[in-house]
């Protein structure tokens, strides 16, 4: 932009930062304010106080700072939101039946290396052209941090939150994780993405579990991607019956949604199903692991590690009678 339109060069700016962001690799990113997030922070507080969070207690911890980042760093005025696509193809669909082997399906995020690795690694190397552009960096967040992640990127423009809850955005549909840099420089915002489900509700009807209680909500009780990732208890008996064969996470209301059916493949090549655990996993090979050591050495580096051994173990288990009906 030519200097006499952009005094200030904050419009120059925010065109670099871009390109640096596309450059290190992710796949989308734009800019949004640290106004606060009015309307999502009472969606929140509600879903809390109804119970919706089960038993994530980090969750309920100062709520008020995931829509509000100017309570937590008062000087803080832009939030640069960025999206890594992740999505591949399902490698071998038919392999379950074909060769009798008892398995297990994992959600998509997690067939390769950990997402959170691939991207701090990025997001440090963003912060630090950032800052030797003169702008203060709070820490960069993936998944971890106190902010609603897809409210933010919707404010940024990089897709709207469907019915299922998920970031959908234009090229990749809903496979994409979200990070965020939270910086004092007061870059120039984007427009809020504007798409909308419209009268569709695939991902409501097809829930096997009835997570999905009413659009936009989710109740994470009964979602199969809580109950076989975050929580530490058992998985309540009626929910059994209904896990159709996941053993780690869900992607049911993704694969149903119309915006998903496009999706480009992902050029990360440690997201490859190929470099972790895959897309299904051995209930077998799972019950036989006998220790936690083998456990974090099977899956070094893979966001299985995250359920813990007696985690996956209890999923195996729960996985039993529903496949042996089956068969
Ligand atoms: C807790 C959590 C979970 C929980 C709860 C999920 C949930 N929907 O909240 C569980 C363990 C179930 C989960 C599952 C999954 N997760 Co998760 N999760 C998170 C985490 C850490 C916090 C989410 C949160 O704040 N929830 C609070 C609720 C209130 O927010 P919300 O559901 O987004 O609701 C918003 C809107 O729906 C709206 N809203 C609410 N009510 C209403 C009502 C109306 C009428 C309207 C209009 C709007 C509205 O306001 C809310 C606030 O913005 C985020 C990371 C982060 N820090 O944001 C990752 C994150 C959301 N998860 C992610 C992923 C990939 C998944 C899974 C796909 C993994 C899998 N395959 O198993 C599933 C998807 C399940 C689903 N349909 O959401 C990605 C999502 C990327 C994307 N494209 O959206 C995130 C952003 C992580 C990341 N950094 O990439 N997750
Ligand atoms: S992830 Fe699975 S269980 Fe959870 S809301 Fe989506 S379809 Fe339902
Ligand atoms: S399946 Fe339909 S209702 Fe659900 S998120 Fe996708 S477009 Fe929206």
């Amino acid at each position: 932009m030519h200097p006499l339109h952009d005094p200030s060069g904050l419009e120059a700016l925010s065109q670099e930062i871009k390109s640096l962001a596309l450059s290190l690799g992710f796949h989308q990113v734009g800019i949004t304010s640290t106004d606060p997030l009015l309307d999502d922070g009472e969606h929140l507080k509600r879903w809390l106080s109804e119970g919706h969070a089960a038993d994530m207690a980090y969750l309920h911890k100062s709520p008020e700072f995931r829509s509000d980042p100017k309570r937590r760093f008062p000087e803080a005025k832009s939030v640069i939101c960025l999206a890594l696509n992740y999505h591949q193809p399902e490698p071998d669909p038919p392999q379950t039946h074909q060769t009798g082997a008892r398995k297990g399906k994992v959600a998509r995020y997690a067939w390769g290396e950990d997402y959170h690795h691939i991207i701090e690694e990025k997001l440090c190397a963003l912060i630090q052209e950032i800052t030797a552009r003169g702008g203060k960096c709070w820490k960069g967040y993936v998944d971890h941090g106190p902010l609603l992640e897809r409210a933010f990127a919707q404010r940024a423009g990089l897709g709207f939150v469907g019915k299922n809850t998920n970031l959908i955005t234009d090229d990749y549909g809903s496979w994409v994780f979200l990070a965020e840099v939270v910086t004092d420089l007061k870059l120039i915002a984007d427009l809020p993405a504007t798409g909308q489900c419209g009268t569709c509700r695939r991902c409501l009807d097809a829930c096997p579990t009835g997570a999905l209680p009413e659009a936009y909500r989710l109740d994470a009780r009964k979602c199969i991607s809580y109950l076989t990732i975050e929580n530490k208890g058992p998985i309540p008996e009626d929910l059994v019956p209904n896990l159709e064969e996941w053993i780690f996470g869900c992607d049911i209301c993704q694969t149903v949604c119309p915006f998903n059916n496009q999706a480009i493949p992902t050029d990360v090549p440690g997201l490859s199903y190929r470099k972790g655990a895959g897309a299904r996993l051995s209930i077998d090979e799972i019950e036989a692991i006998p220790d936690n050591a083998t456990f974090k050495a099977r899956f070094k580096r893979s966001p299985l590690l995250r359920a813990k051994r007696t985690g996956l173990a209890r999923n195996a288990a729960a996985l039993q009678p529903t496949q042996e009906m089956k068969s």
